[in-house]
């Protein structure tokens, strides 16, 4: 059915069977087969090792150095686990600048190791801090950047890195949705003094939960495996706090899975960018969103930024017309870090001092990708976006208010 077809009526919100049977949600839900899963969990089960940087963890971490070309990788239980055991290995104090333009865990990460947030805003074009942005930010209190690599782009990271020895502050980075990305011949790992990456069940490359920390300094991979727990560090000298944070074999054995079907996880969702890219090209005030500083992406998140004058609709008003279709859009991040509990009360100096971040949360939406994802089902939430746009002033009187 193409958009012309897609009379007012034929919308749910108008009492029209939803155009998905099923919940289409937006992140990747990588399920392979269950005979796999069955081997997989079979030696877990054999071996009678559930956790303890075992078997599985052990060959996970080899295979990730190798494909990250890192020195070290330290897989843990999550991403943001790994964000707090990066902030106290790096024995920072003060304050850490941090987009605000981000998951609330990159700055929690901050708040958890004692230390505070000093919210920056994000270039327009990029969404990503920029050196730029970060300067007049750096004064004696701040002892580092945490630079997040957003939507499977990256920042200005040789930019960074240049003011960051320059100004004497350590730089590290929250990679969570960079995943098999790389900056010119470098995959994404060894910018910075550290990158952490998110194996969350709903990112590119899954161990259901899971996480990993990547560097290529011995002295802080000693400590980071230290502050993981005792097994798999290497030594019996014990970390002043421990985070007890280690992957089990059943996140490891997903994550090998994972890795092996990893080339075509991609091309996958690369299949479904391009259909979303004709979809939705002529669709006015809806603008797709490429990656950004990066020679490969991941076609982790497909974003689009919605201007709501040329669309005829706000950004939560199509959200509200593809829920009642099933299709579980999201508006990643809303509202900004700086808004949300607990920096809205404790830092309100950064509540209307963001106008960039303030202004992306209210605009841009995530659409269906992943591994639950047809072509024929991005073709239809196309035609669905193309027809809510044609239809805008009928579905804005019908919509209830957000
Ligand atoms: N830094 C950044 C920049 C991040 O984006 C994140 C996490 C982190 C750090 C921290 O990483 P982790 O500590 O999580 O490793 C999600 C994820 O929980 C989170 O990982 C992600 N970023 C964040 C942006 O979004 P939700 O609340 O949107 O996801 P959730 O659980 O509602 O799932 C989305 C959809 O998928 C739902 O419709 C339900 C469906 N779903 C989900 C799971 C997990 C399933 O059908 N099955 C499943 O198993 O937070």
């Amino acid at each position: 059915m193409s958009d012309s077809r897609v009379a007012v009526h034929d919308f749910a919100l108008f009492g029209a069977a939803p155009a998905f049977e099923s919940i289409l949600p937006v992140g990747q839900l990588y399920f392979p087969s269950w005979e796999r899963y069955e081997a997989a969990f079979r030696g877990i089960f054999e071996r009678r090792v559930y956790s303890g940087h075992g078997p599985l963890a052990r060959e996970l971490e080899a295979r990730l150095a190798e494909f990250f070309r890192v020195k070290h990788v330290i897989c843990v239980t999550n991403a943001t686990i790994g964000l707090i055991m990066a902030a106290e290995a790096l024995e920072l104090h003060g304050r850490v600048i941090v987009p605000a333009f981000t998951f609330i865990a990159s700055p929690q990460s901050l708040t958890w190791a004692g230390l505070e947030p000093r919210f920056c805003d994000v270039d327009p074009i990029s969404h990503h801090v920029t050196p730029a942005l970060v300067e007049p930010l750096i004064d004696k209190d701040v002892s580092a950047i945490l630079a997040v690599n957003l939507w499977g782009g990256a920042c200005d990271v040789g930019g960074l890195q240049v003011l960051a020895d320059r100004r004497g502050v350590k730089l590290f980075y929250d990679s969570a949705h960079a995943f098999g990305c790389r900056v010119g011949d470098t995959p994404l790992a060894s910018f910075g003094s550290l990158e952490v990456f998110s194996f969350h069940a709903t990112k590119v490359f899954s161990s259901a939960e899971g996480g990993c920390i990547c560097t290529n300094d011995d002295a802080l991979a000693a400590r980071l495996r230290r502050l993981r727990g005792s097994s798999g560090s290497g030594t019996t000298e014990r970390a002043a706090r421990s985070a007890d944070a280690p992957m089990s074999e059943a996140q490891a054995a997903i994550g090998l899975m994972s890795l092996e079907d990893f080339p075509a996880i991609v091309a996958r969702n690369k299949a479904l960018f391009d259909v979303y890219r004709t979809g939705l090209a002529a669709v006015p005030g809806l603008r797709l969103l490429e990656a950004q500083n990066v020679s490969a992406t991941n076609y982790q998140y497909l974003v689009c930024e919605l201007d709501e004058p040329a669309f005829g609709l706000s950004r939560d008003g199509l959200l509200q017309v593809l829920k009642a279709e099933n299709v579980l859009a999201r508006r990643y991040f809303y509202p900004g870090a700086h808004r949300c509990v607990p920096y809205v009360d404790a830092l309100p100096q950064y509540v209307h001092a963001l106008p960039e971040t303030d202004r992306l949360c209210g605009r841009l939406i995530q659409l269906p990708v992943g591994a639950l994802v047809s072509d024929h089902d991005a073709t239809r939430v196309c035609e669905l976006i193309a027809a809510a746009q044609r239809f805008s002033r009928e579905i804005g009187a019908r919509l209830s208010p957000t």
